[in-house]
C-alpha cells in the first residue's frame, strides 16, 4: 500500500501534468516492475490515470475523493485523524454513527462521493449528484466536554465559511442555524445529530458543501450555488475537504476549551442576518423580529416585534424566507 500511495502523491502534487518514466525511475516511488501492479491497484480504488511511452502517466480529472491525500500531512488533533471515503452509501452522519463503538473513533471523518439517503433537518433531503461535491461526517466521542449542539452547529458553519473563503469571491456567510451563503445563495448545511452510544455521547457533524454542482431552483426551498459557479473553475474536493477540516479542528478545540465568547464574535462578524427582520418557526410557533446577537449556548436572540426578548434554539428551529 505504501507505493501505491507514495506513487498517488507524486502524481497528484502533479496536478494534471505528465510525470516523466525518466523522473519516476529518480524518484524511487515504484520498485522495478511493479508499476503496472501499482497503477491497477490505483485505477481500483477509483483514480483516472493515463500512460504514455514517451509522456509517462498522469492522473486525469476530476480527482475521486481519496483518504490518504486527505489525511496526509493534515496535522490533526482531533477533527480528520481518521479518514474513510465510500463510494456510494445511505448517509454518511449514520455511518460516523455506526463507528461510535468502535475503539479510537473520535474524530474519524466519513465521506462519500454519493449518498442515497442524504438528510438535511427535520425530515428535509440533501440533494447532490455522485463525485460533484463534499459530504462529510465528523464524529466526536464525547465524554461529557462541552461541546453542545447549539454551539458546534455554528462552528460547522464558521468552520466551512473560513475554508472557502477567497477574494476571488463574496464572502462567505453563516445564516444561523445552519446555513453558509454567498450572495445569498446557499453553498452548504450542517446537520448536527446527537445520540448515546454505550455510555458516551456520540456527536456526528454532518456537511453538505456544493463543489461543482448545485441543485436548481426547482428542487430547493431557496436558490443554492457552488463553488465552482462562484469561481468559475472546477475544484478539487480534496482541497476543500482538507481546509473544512482544519477549520473545523480549530474551532472544535477551543469550543471544547470553553471559548465560545470567540464562536460569537466570529459569527457576529460574518452573519448576513444580524440586525435584520427575520421570520422564525419553532415547535410550530412564529417569531418575528431582528435578530440581535447569538448565544452559543442558548441560541439566536431575537427582539420580537412586541418588544420581547427570546432565546430560539437551533434544534427545532427554521428561518423563514420570502
Ligand atoms: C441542511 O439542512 O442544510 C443540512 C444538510 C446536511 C447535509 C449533510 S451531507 C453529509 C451529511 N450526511 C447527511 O445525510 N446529511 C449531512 P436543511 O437546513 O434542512 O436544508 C435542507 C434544504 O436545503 C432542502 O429542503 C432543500 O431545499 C435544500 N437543499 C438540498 N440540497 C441542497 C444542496 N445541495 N444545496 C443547497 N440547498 C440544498
Amino acid at each position: 500500500m505504501e507505493e501505491v500511495n507514495r506513487l498517488l502523491e507524486l502524481l497528484y502534487d502533479r496536478g494534471e501534468r505528465w510525470y516523466a518514466p525518466h523522473e519516476l525511475a529518480a524518484a524511487g516511488a515504484v520498485a522495478p516492475g511493479r508499476l503496472e501492479r501499482v497503477l491497477e491497484l490505483l485505477r481500483h480504488r477509483g483514480h483516472s490515470l493515463e500512460t504514455d511511452p514517451a509522456h509517462g502517466i498522469r492522473l486525469v480529472g476530476p480527482m475521486r475523493l481519496d483518504a490518504h491525500l486527505i489525511e496526509r500531512n493534515l496535522g490533526a488533533r482531533r477533527v480528520g485523524r481518521h479518514v474513510i471515503c465510500f463510494d456510494e452509501i445511505e448517509s454518511t452522519n449514520d455511518v460516523a454513527f455506526d463507528s461510535a463503538r468502535q475503539a479510537d473513533s473520535d474524530g474519524l471523518v466519513v465521506l462519500a462521493e454519493s449518498q442515497r439517503s442524504g438528510r438535511g433537518r427535520l425530515g428535509r433531503k440533501w440533494i447532490s449528484p455522485a463525485r460533484a461535491n463534499v459530504l462529510l461526517s465528523v464524529l466526536l466521542v464525547d465524554s461529557g466536554n462541552g461541546l453542545s449542539h447549539e454551539a458546534m452547529t455554528v462552528a460547522a458553519g464558521l468552520a466551512v465559511a473560513e475554508a472557502v473563503e477567497t477574494p476571488d469571491m463574496a464572502q462567505p456567510q453563516v445564516y444561523w442555524p445552519n446555513d453558509v451563503l454567498v450572495d445569498g445563495r446557499k453553498l452548504a448545511g450542517i446537520l448536527v445529530e446527537m445520540k448515546t452510544v454505550g455510555s458516551a455521547r456520540a456527536m456526528v457533524i454532518g456537511i453538505g458543501l456544493n463543489a461543482n454542482a448545485a441543485p436548481t431552483d426547482e428542487r430547493v426551498d431557496r436558490p443554492a450555488t457552488c463553488l465552482a459557479e462562484q469561481l468559475g473553475c472546477s475544484i478539487d474536493r480534496i482541497e476543500v475537504v482538507r481546509a473544512v477540516l482544519g477549520r473545523l479542528d480549530e474551532w472544535v478545540a477551543r469550543v471544547a476549551a470553553g471559548k465560545t465568547d470567540l464562536l460569537r464574535e466570529a459569527w457576529r462578524s460574518r452573519c448576513g442576518m444580524l440586525n435584520q427582520r427575520v421570520t422564525i418557526v419553532r415547535n410550530r410557533v412564529t417569531y418575528v423580529g431582528r435578530a440581535l446577537d447569538i448565544n452559543p449556548l442558548e441560541g439566536l436572540v431575537l427582539v420580537t416585534d412586541a418588544g420581547k426578548r427570546v432565546h430560539l434554539p437551533a434544534a427545532g428551529s427554521t428561518v423563514i424566507h420570502r
